[in-house]
Order: C-alpha cells, then sequence, then structure tokens
C-alpha cells in the first residue's frame, strides 16, 4: 500500500512565521507532529512518503503513486485542505482524514472517505483492521482518551528537516485548568496525560541521530500540567542527556503559576528551556474570573513575567480582548501591560468561541453565536456579538496591534525583555544560515527598513549591555518584521 500523508497550507498568520523564515531559508515554522505520529501507526509493510505543501508541492504523480491519502488539518487550514480532498477525489484516490479540524467540524466534509477523529492511538486501529476486511467504516470517534505512554515515536525521517525552524516534541495532553474560551480540555481533558522520560529521550536522540541541533518546541497544552511528573521523571531526564552534548534550546506553553516555583524555573533552564508561551489573556481581574483563568487571578502578572524572565526563559504571552467585563479603557491597559512586561512576542486576540468549548455554549444560550470562529483567534474577528459593540471593539483592537507593533514601541519592548533575561546556557549552533540572516536582516531592516534607526540603536545597545543576547536581539528583530506585516494586513 502506497501511503501519502497531506498537510495543507498555512494562511499568512501571525504563527505562520513566514516573513521571519524568509531571513533563515526555511519554509515552514515545524513538521506536522501529528501525521508524523500517524506515519508510525500505520502498518510496517506500507511505504510512507510525506507532503507538507508548506514546504513542497504537490505533483500529480505523487497522487498517480498513492493507493490512499492521509490528510491532517487545524481549522486554519481548511481552505488549503478542502483544495487537497478535491483534488484527491478528481483523481479518484481515497481520502483519509484527522486531526483537530475534521474532530471539530466533522460534518463539513462530506467528501471525505474515512473520518478518523480524536486521537489517532485509539481510533486508527480499528479503521485499519476493517479496512483490512474490506469493510471500513466512514467514521471513527471515541470520547475515551488515549494512553500516551503507548503512542509510537513520530517516523521524523520522513520529512525533510532541513527546511523546518523548529522540531515539534510532545510529552504531555491536557491541561488541569478549564478557561471558559479554550478548547484544549475538550480535545484533550483535565488530567494531563504524560509519555515516560524515557519515551522523549528515546524520540531526542533520533532527531540528533537525524542531524538535528536547532531548537526544539514541547507542544504541550500545559508543560507544568503535572509538576510532580516533570520535576521527577522528565526534566532530570533532559538535563542528564544535555550533557556533551550540543544545540537543542528547548521552548513550550505553561501556564503562569510556573513563576511561583523558583526550584522549578531553575530546573527547566538547566533542562535547556529558554522560552515559554503563557495565555496571560488580560490585567483585569473581572475578565480573568469571567473566563475561570483562576490561575491568573489576583497576582501581580507583571513581576511574575519578569521572574520567569531573570531565570533564563522569555515568556511569549496570549492576550485577548471582547470579554463582557471589558470597559473602553481595557486597550489603553493591554498597551501598558505588554510594554511593562516585556514580552515581546504578545499575541493579541479577540475573543472567539471556538467548538468544544464553554463559550460557545454560553453565546447560543445568549443569543450571541454569529456563526463558526475561523480557526485563527489572532485575525481580527470573532463570531461572538461583543457587549461592547463590534465596531468598538475592533477599533479598540486595531489599536492596540498598531501601537505595540511600531517599531518604537517594539524594540523599546525588546530592550526592556533584554534587560531582564538571564542569557541562557543553550543555544542553538551558530551555521551559516544564522550568519547570513544577520546580514540580511542589516539589510532588509538597517537599511531599507522603516525601522531602521531603531534597529541600528538596538545592535548597538546589545553589543554594549548585553552583547551574549546579541543572537537574541537580531532574532526578535526578525520576528517584529513579521509581526508588524500581518497586523498591518489586518487593519
Ligand atoms: C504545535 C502547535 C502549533 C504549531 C504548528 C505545528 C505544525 N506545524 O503543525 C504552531 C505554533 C505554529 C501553531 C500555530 C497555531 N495554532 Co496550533 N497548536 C499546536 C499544538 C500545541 C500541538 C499540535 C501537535 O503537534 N500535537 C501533537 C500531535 C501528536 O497531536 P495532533 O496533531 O492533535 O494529532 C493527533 C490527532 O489529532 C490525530 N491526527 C492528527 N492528524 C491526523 C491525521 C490522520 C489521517 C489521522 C488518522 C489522525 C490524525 O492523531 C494524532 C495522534 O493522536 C496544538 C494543541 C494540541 N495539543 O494539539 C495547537 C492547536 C492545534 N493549534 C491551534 C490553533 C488555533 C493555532 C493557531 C491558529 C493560533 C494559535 N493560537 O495557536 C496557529 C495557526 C498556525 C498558523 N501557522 O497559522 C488549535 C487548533 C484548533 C482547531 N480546531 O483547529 C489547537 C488545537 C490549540 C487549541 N487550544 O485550540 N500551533
Amino acid at each position: 500500500m502506497n501511503a501519502l500523508l497531506l498537510y495543507p497550507k498555512f494562511p499568512d498568520t501571525f504563527w505562520s512565521l513566514k516573513h521571519a523564515l524568509r531571513f533563515i531559508h526555511k519554509r515552514a515554522a515545524s513538521p506536522p507532529l501529528g501525521l508524523l505520529t500517524v506515519a508510525a501507526m500505520l502498518p510496517a509493510g506500507w511505504d510512507k512518503r510525506l507532503i507538507d505543501v508548506n514546504v513542497s508541492n504537490l505533483d500529480d504523480r505523487d497522487l498517480a503513486w498513492a493507493d490512499i491519502v492521509l490528510i491532517s488539518a487545524m481549522a486554519v487550514q481548511r481552505e488549503s485542505a478542502c483544495q487537497l480532498i478535491e483534488r484527491c477525489k478528481r483523481v479518484g484516490v481515497k481520502v483519509v482524514a484527522g486531526g483537530s479540524l475534521f474532530t471539530g467540524e466533522p460534518d463539513r466534509f462530506g467528501q471525505v472517505d474515512h473520518l478518523i477523529l480524536n486521537e489517532a492511538e485509539l481510533t486508527l486501529p480499528p479503521f485499519l483492521a476493517d479496512l483490512e476486511q474490506g469493510r471500513a467504516k466512514r467514521v471513527y470517534s471515541t470520547d475515551q482518551f488515549a494512553d500516551v505512554r503507548n503512542t509510537p515515536p513520530p517516523l521524523w525521517g520522513i520529512a525533510d528537516l532541513r527546511r523546518y525552524a523548529v522540531m515539534s516534541i510532545q510529552f504531555s495532553r491536557g491541561c488541569p485548568f478549564d478557561c471558559e474560551f479554550c478548547n484544549v480540555t475538550a480535545l484533550f481533558g483535565r488530567k494531563p496525560r504524560t509519555k515516560s522520560a524515557g519515551q522523549i529521550v528515546a524520540e531526542l536522540n533520533d532527531l540528533y541521530d537525524l542531524g538535528w541541533r536547532g531548537p526544539v518546541f514541547f507542544v504541550d497544552d500545559n508543560l507544568i500540567g503535572n509538576k510532580k511528573e516533570l520535576r521527577t521523571t522528565l526534566l532530570p531526564a533532559l538535563i542528564e542527556w544535555r550533557k556533551g552534548r550540543r544545540g537543542f534550546p528547548f521552548l513550550t506553553q505553561v501556564s503562569i503559576n510556573l513563576a511561583d516555583d523558583e526550584e522549578l524555573m531553575g530546573m527547566m533552564a538547566d533542562a535547556g528551556f529558554n522560552s515559554v508561551f503563557i495565555g496571560i489573556e488580560t490585567p483585569d481581574n473581572d475578565s480573568l474570573l469571567e473566563c475561570s483563568k483562576v490561575q491568573n487571578k489576583n497576582r501581580d502578572l507583571v513581576a511574575d513575567v519578569k521572574r520567569i524572565q531573570r531565570a533564563g526563559m522569555q515568556v511569549q504571552g496570549g492576550f485577548i480582548v471582547g470579554f463582557d467585563s471589558d470597559r473602553p479603557s481595557i486597550f489603553q491597559r493591554q498597551i501598558d501591560f505588554i510594554q511593562a512586561s516585556g514580552i515581546v512576542t504578545a499575541m493579541v486576540g479577540l475573543l472567539q468561541a471556538p467548538p468544544g468549548t464553554r463559550l460557545l455554549e454560553r453565546m447560543r444560550h445568549e443569543g450571541r453565536l454569529l456563526g463558526a470562529s475561523t480557526g485563527d483567534n489572532v485575525d481580527g474577528t470573532t463570531n461572538i456579538a461583543p457587549l461592547m459593540g463590534l465596531k468598538a471593539l475592533r477599533e479598540g483592537y486595531a489599536s492596540i496591534l498598531r501601537h505595540i507593533y511600531s517599531p518604537k514601541s517594539y524594540y523599546a519592548r525588546v530592550r526592556t525583555f533584554l534587560r531582564e533575561f538571564r542569557t541562557p546556557s543553550v543555544r542553538t549552533p551558530l551555521g551559516l544560515q544564522r550568519i547570513l540572516a544577520v546580514a540580511r536582516s542589516a539589510f532588509r531592516l538597517g537599511v531599507i527598513g522603516r525601522e531602521r534607526i531603531q534597529f541600528w540603536r538596538l545592535m548597538w545597545w546589545t553589543l554594549l549591555h548585553r552583547p551574549r543576547l546579541f543572537g537574541h536581539a537580531v532574532t526578535l528583530a526578525i520576528s517584529g518584521y513579521h509581526f508588524r506585516r500581518v497586523c498591518q494586513a489586518q487593519k
């Protein structure tokens, strides 16, 4: 059996990082971990090929080769996914689909032959067994959660790793918190399920053997969801694994209560984590209460962020406007918070109600649901009727983006961050592409860019005050260029 694994195109969004990736000659942020994991679950005798259309073209010859196509997608890839499915159906190849887009909206994909929903660990084996006997059903789903200790290591070997900026790896699924707007608990449950440290070490060894030395993203919904397991098994194993090896800085997603645990922050930094994404959402306590974001309530969030930065981890933050409790002052408060915290990568979105969330149910009940969410929570759209009125919300939102991604505010924020940041011990080895990226940024941002004055000021300031963070300063200048392009396109 020839199995073609297909990953649709991402639009030009905040996280596509498209404009930044050009500087390092990469085509996409990271390979599709879901598909690589599914590939590892297919029968050993099948021939497997991956085409991620973000990094290579899908040829008619590839489709002619395939006996079966397995496609994965997030909601944000909907348009490209539909086009690819259509193309497969035109040439008569069987299409099997799974992943968050299809699990969230199975009814919208009438052309798909087999929908393998939820986690493939549970739904793929019965499908494969039925397929072999010639009686495969159209839909396979489950209300159970998989034991990830049985998840096989992803087949990274079928991806062309050189085209990606970051590799992904997953230790746990699920999050103990239950924020009203977030679909993680619906998709993966509240009890974090962890792999063993041995599984992670084996996966890292695979990547190391394939020659990877760059950043690795632990794609956990909340890495500190099960602190005990993290502290006693994973982190000691990572600290040990790192000895004698170069490269492999780690990044991940956590909740803000990481700031309460000096010991855990120290262990994470020693293990090589130098960046964490945190859902900060809002500095307003009433809005935090409204969305049940209990872990963020009644805290000095700026101080928390700085504590994490001082432990050697950059904080990237998610922010939301459009809560029922938001007053007109929220827009300026968000700007002030973001600037003061030195959160350089601030993902700001309008409150949306994705499938599976409690918010979606509440909005439906209150008659305020306007339709389906787009799947991109940073595109300036919403599927709910905000209490402050859509016009006021959109204007306020635009003013946040205009401000925080203007060269003046952005570069000021980078300096605020670099002042606080403890230099991480682990870094990506300096290769040709990274050296060229410095030259490209010097030209693109420092000569023809609108931000040239701020760019050179930052470079000199960093060389003078934090010379060991020079690479970080260049990377952040490049990311800022991408964010500015994407945010400008939205207005
Ligand atoms: C890593 C990640 C990213 C990476 C991209 C990785 C990549 N190249 O694919 C980055 C950071 C770029 C990213 C960005 C975004 N992401 Co994202 N991301 C994740 C995250 C944290 C992990 C995904 C992952 O690798 N999981 C590990 C693998 C093993 O699991 P999996 O992909 O779910 O696959 C399993 C099953 O779904 C199934 N399966 C998957 N595919 C297939 C295919 C077949 C044929 C079969 C049978 C089964 C199957 O089997 C797998 C094993 O169980 C998830 C949350 C999560 N826990 O999944 C969010 C998530 C996928 N992202 C989401 C969103 C909304 C986004 C963004 C729009 C904005 C944002 N806030 O993050 C952007 C858009 C991207 C863009 N470029 O425009 C949503 C998607 C919701 C939806 N309904 O589609 C999720 C679920 C988070 C959430 N809480 O809502 N993301």
